[in-house]
């Protein structure tokens, strides 16, 4: 069925004039590599084409992406065009005020790898086994001959690396160390990747890491800590900085999951954005999809605005029953 949603897809990048193209909120290195690695795509065929972010969102590390100047605005009144793809976004709250759009196109199509992806298009390309975004639309591509040009390729290993956390986590295949591979080929420099990335973190952010690593705790293979409104302030750090921290805190030997509470929203009302990780053989995503968010087995995310405390325990239980289920 994939098989025929991809050829739908194919004849639609041909047979349309103008597209749109529109990640998740807060967007990470596969949605903004998955993005603009189609966006050049499509230019190279002469195609018309809007990509949309919400302004300022753009994390630092990935403004050297290629194309990342050529970002409208999302709140921008909608303007009716072809086709429409979502990438890497599980469902049409993630596009937030991007639905106008998505509702004014021709032709609505989804392609994402999320567990929880809610088919919303009308061409649904999601393959949860694939690492990503990227390596999803790099395979149709491929696959179908069409060039992936020069800056396409670098927007798009970009998204392959940050999202199999440089080719280490569970997801990672051989098929993705192909598509690396092929695209390394295509020119991509690995290093060069590798340090606008990952060496490029502003001074604040890692005063910053150093308060969330030495006020984090440890506890039945839970590892946790909090990012507070005001340390934001106190640091100069920005929020979209903060995203690789939680990778240092699974690191920890015997950690089986990791998360961050960041404080959103107003101060009267604390309200909490957290981040899981888990380490291969436990989910992560279940306990997210109960507070009313998702993700991936590995890597999840919701809201609340419960403590932080009562969060935690619910979390270290989970884990305990995952482990008994191994038993
Ligand atoms: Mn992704």
């Amino acid at each position: 069925m994939i098989e025929n949603e991809k050829k739908k897809l194919i004849q639609t990048l041909e047979t349309a004039n103008s597209f749109v193209i529109v990640g998740h909120t807060q967007p990470d290195g596969d949605s903004l590599g998955t993005q603009l690695g189609l966006f050049h795509v499509l230019k190279n065929m002469g195609k018309d084409v809007t990509i949309l972010v919400r302004p300022g969102e753009v994390p630092p590390q990935y403004r050297f992406l290629p194309g990342v100047n050529e970002f409208t605005d999302l709140t921008e009144e909608a303007t009716s065009v072809d086709c429409l793809i979502s990438v890497d976004v599980p469902n049409l709250e993630r596009i937030s005020e991007a639905r106008a759009w998505f509702d004014k196109a021709r032709v609505r199509v989804n392609i994402d790898h999320h567990l929880d992806n809610a088919a919303f298009a009308d061409i649904n390309i999601v393959d949860i086994k694939q690492s990503s975004s990227s390596e999803i639309v790099f395979w149709i591509l491929t696959e179908n001959g069409i060039e992936i040009p020069y800056e396409a390729a670098v927007c798009l290993y970009v998204g392959i690396v940050t999202d199999t956390g440089r080719f280490q986590y569970s997801n990672t295949s051989a098929r993705t160390l192909e598509a690396a591979r092929i695209l390394v080929e295509k020119g991509v420099k690995p290093q060069e990747i590798f340090s606008a990335v990952y060496e490029n973190m502003s001074y604040e952010a890692i005063r910053l890491l150093g308060k969330v690593l030495e006020r984090s705790h440890f506890r039945s293979g839970f590892v946790w800590s909090v990012i507070e409104q005001a340390d934001m302030a106190s640091t100069g750090a920005k929020l979209s900085e903060t995203e690789i921290f939680i990778d240092l805190l699974r690191s920890v030997g015997g950690a089986r999951a990791a998360g961050i509470f960041k404080q959103v929203g107003s101060d009267g009302k604390p309200e909490w954005r957290v981040s899981l990780r888990a380490k291969a053989g436990y989910d992560v995503q279940s306990i997210a999809a109960r507070h009313g968010g998702g993700g991936h087995r590995q890597a999840a995310g919701f809201r609340t605005d419960l403590d932080v405390d009562e969060v935690v325990e619910e979390i270290i239980e989970d884990l305990n029953q995952q482990e008994k289920l191994k038993d």
